[in-house]
Formats: structure tokens, sequence, C-alpha cells
């Protein structure tokens, strides 16, 4: 994958993909998304690629947001446009149908919140300091943080945070459930790798639909996404992953999963 902006390594089943821009704290302009997007479908379509980890370079942050001086050219038209592109590639990620961790190294603001928030689980260093200050620049949100981060921490933590600005720390994060989970911040990508690994440890498909059955729940009501987890653990009853799983537990062995 020849990228300007991010930087994408495979190893064994975890692929980690780092945003590469250090000098302006890993904003994420146009180019650095397109490619993004790009990486995204790669790894999705790549069957041995069975976790991802997002993180930033460098020691400050993981991303400080969409990049301001593209964003100061922005006119209505293109605002919403530009808002509805960045919002499909983070649900991209968040469906990718493999588990993505962020690894926050730093500034989570704005943008890098949004992309956080995005993935599947969150481990922050404690370093870390998240954010969504666009008010601050005559802004609201564009990259889906009006919608998940009441949703992950609640309408009134939401408010307060997207209302003033104000920049949380990685423990504020964590007691308000925006982040899972605080490691030192030399711990955090053994931390992140060690997650990855053992949920890439574990049968594909039943991972895929399990995120895909919170993801298809979640705004529905209880019955309707009762009746998303039947369907989907009947599916997974169809899997041969299902009938190595169960006859390696009756065995006493660890098993051998196909994705199948
Ligand atoms: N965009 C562009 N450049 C940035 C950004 C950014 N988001 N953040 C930092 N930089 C640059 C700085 O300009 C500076 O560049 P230079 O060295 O050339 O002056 C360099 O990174 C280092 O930053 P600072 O000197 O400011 O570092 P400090 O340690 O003093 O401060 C902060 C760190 C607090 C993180 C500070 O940089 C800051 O407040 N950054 C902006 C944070 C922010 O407001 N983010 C939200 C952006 S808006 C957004 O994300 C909207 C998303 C939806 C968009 C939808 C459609 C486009």
């Amino acid at each position: 994958m020849q990228n300007e902006h991010l930087l994408v390594e495979i190893s064994d089943t975890v692929a980690v993909i780092t945003l590469n821009r250090p000098k302006v704290l890993n904003a994420l302009n146009a180019a650095l998304l397109k490619e993004l997007d790009a990486t995204l479908q790669e790894l999705s379509a790549d069957n041995s690629v069975r976790a991802v980890i997002v993180t930033g370079a460098g020691e400050k942050a993981f991303a400080a947001g969409a990049d301001i001086e593209e964003l100061a050219a922005v006119s209505q038209s293109q605002g919403q446009v530009q808002a509805e592109r960045g919002q499909r590639i983070f649900s991209r990620m968040e469906t990718l149908g493999k588990p993505v961790v962020a690894a926050i190294n730093g500034y989570a603001l704005g943008g890098g919140c949004e992309l956080a928030m995005a993935a599947t689980i969150r481990i922050a260093s404690e370093a870390a300091r998240l954010g969504q200050p666009e008010v601050k620049l005559g802004l609201i949100p564009g990259y889906g943080g009006t919608q998940r981060l009441p949703r992950l921490v609640g309408k009134g933590a939401a408010f307060k945070m997207m209302l003033t600005g104000e920049i949380v720390p990685a423990t504020e994060a964590l007691r308000i459930g925006l982040v899972d989970e605080v490691v030192p911040a030399a711990e955090l990508m053994t931390r992140a790798q060690a997650l990855a690994k053992a949920i890439a440890g574990m049968a594909p498909i039943a991972v895929r639909e399990c995120i895909a059955a919170v993801h298809a729940g979640y705004d529905l009501p209880l019955d309707e996404g009762l009746a998303q987890e039947a369907a989907r653990f009947g599916l997974c009853c169809g899997t041969e992953d299902k009938a190595e799983g169960t006859r390696a537990f009756l065995e006493k062995r660890a098993p051998k999963w196909r994705n199948k």
C-alpha cells in the first residue's frame, strides 16, 4: 500500500494504521482521509487480517482534528459534502467486519475524537486528551461527533464537551465511558496489540457477527435488536467454526478456526 500520510504495517493477523502527519498533530486533511478510505477497503477484503489498530505518529497526538488550514476555505455546500464524505469513511471503519482498536496516544480532538469513536474499542494512553472543540471555530462536529458521542457517554456529558469545547484528560474520558481503558504511555501499543491479537484469535465469523449485531440493533427497539441477534446467532450455528469450537471444547483442545 503506497501512502503519503499513513503508515500501514501488517504483522501476523493484525494491521496497524498510523496517521502520519506529526508536524500538524496528524490533522486529517482530504488526502489522508482518501488514503484511509482505500486502506480500510483493502484491509476489509484481506482475510489474513483479523484485527486493526489505529494510532497516531509521534508522542503528542492521535489526531488533532480536521485540517484547519483546509477547513478555513470550505464553503457551505462543500462543508456538507465533506462532512458526508468523512462520515462515510468513519462508518466504513465502524462496520469493517473486523474489530478496530483505537490506540489514543495523545490529542484526539474534533475529527480525531470522532475517528476514535468510530473504532470498536478505545485504549488511551495516560497522556491522551480528548475533546470536540469545534464550537471554538464556529463549527459543530461534522464527522459523527453529535451522534456517536451522546451514544457513548450520554447526552449531558456529550453536550458539556461539545458546547464548552473542553478537552478532557484520559482519566475523565474513562470515567464517562469515552474510552474503555487507560494505560501508561509506554504500554499503549503493547496493550493494543495484545487486545487485537486476543480478538484475532477468536472465531472470525463470530467476531464479525457480534460487532454487526450490536450495530444493527443499537438504535432499534429491544425486540427488533433481539431479532437481529437471533438471526446472527443462527448464522453462526451454521458455520464450520461453530462445529469446530464446540467440538474442541468437548475434546479439551484449542480450536483451529477456518473462517467458514
Ligand atoms: N489542523 C491543522 N494544523 C493543526 C491542527 C489542525 N487541526 N492542530 C494542530 N495543528 C498544527 C499547528 O498549527 C502547529 O503548526 P505550526 O507548527 O506550523 O504552527 C502544529 O500543528 C503544532 O500545534 P500547536 O503549536 O498548536 O501545538 P500546542 O501544543 O500549542 O497545542 C493543540 C496543541 C491544543 C492540540 C492545538 O494544536 C489545537 O488546539 N489544535 C486544534 C484542535 C482543534 O480545534 N481541532 C478541531 C478541528 S475542527 C474538526 O475536527 C471538525 C471535524 C469535522 C469536519 C467536517 C468537514 C470538513
